[in-house]
């Protein structure tokens, strides 16, 4: 898959790229990052790509021109690579756009890759993003300065669920959402922390070496940690029929908060 990132920082990019899980995957191109500055497609003395707003008010937009050239650029790119593929997905981060979640996340992973656009200042002038945006995405509701954080964190995403990333095929499928609900626990060595405060065990169970047992616990600390900060999402998992009959009992018995 390959993902083409129109940015005005593409040197936030490249040291992320080259640390941990994610790194093979990037260094092979099994997920190839082309990086477009978008300063390189100004074309006037100053190399502007933003001016005042329209109205007046604080901050500056993100011209069109700028941008265009570089879609542009992009897309002729990645037509001589694959003539006959379907056009890519345009994505802009912005807090207007549709949450970011597991299911959006698995969705991109499957496919080509996509068109990515990085914004500053106040954003980028709307007549560009009608015409070119295919999925606005957010990671939630909060201001950030630029899209790059966003589309690094889609990228890391989108890139642990490839083939062969994760060092353990089976990891993800522990993962917090994999499942729909959140992630339970997880403990190593020592057996017993000593702290100024006492000891801290593991919980016994975990060091039985009975896999039935633990992978009860497991999913009823999952359950219990999930009905108490995202109720929400037990909601969701027995609408979808993620939850059995133990689960629905177990979930029974936990104290009404
Ligand atoms: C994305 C982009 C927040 C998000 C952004 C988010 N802030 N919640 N800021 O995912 C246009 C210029 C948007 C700065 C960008």
């Amino acid at each position: 898959m390959r993902f083409d990132v129109v940015t005005l920082f593409p040197e936030l990019f490249e040291p992320f790229l080259r640390v941990g899980v994610t790194r093979r995957a990037f260094e092979s191109r099994q997920v190839d990052v082309r990086l477009w500055p978008l300063r390189d497609f100004a074309e006037d003395n100053y190399r502007r790509v933003d001016d005042r707003p329209y109205g007046g008010g604080p901050g500056m937009v993100m011209l069109v021109e700028p941008l265009e050239r570089a879609m542009a650029a992009v897309r002729a790119d990645r037509v001589a690579a694959t003539s006959s593929a379907p056009p890519p997905a345009v994505i802009y981060f912005s807090p207007t756009g549709r949450r970011m979640d597991q299911a959006l996340v698995r969705e991109l992973a499957a496919g080509p890759g996509a068109i990515v656009l990085c914004g500053r200042y106040e954003g980028i002038d709307q007549r560009f993003l009608d015409r070119h945006v295919t999925m606005e995405i957010s990671l939630g509701d909060f201001v950030l300065s630029g899209g790059e954080l966003p589309a690094l964190a889609m990228l890391d995403a989108v890139t642990r669920l490839q083939e062969g990333v994760l060092n353990d095929a089976a990891s993800h499928q522990q993962d917090s959402f994999s499942d729909g609900l959140l992630d339970c626990p997880h403990y190593s060595r020592p057996e017993v922390l000593e702290t100024v405060n006492g000891s801290q065990p593991v919980p016994p169970v975990l060091l039985s070496g009975h896999h039935a047992e633990i992978a009860r616990w497991r999913r009823e600390r999952s359950l219990a940690l999930t009905q108490q900060r995202r109720p929400d999402l037990i909601e969701a998992a027995r609408r979808d029929g993620k939850l059995s009959r133990k689960d629905e009992a177990f979930l029974s018995s936990l104290p009404r908060v």
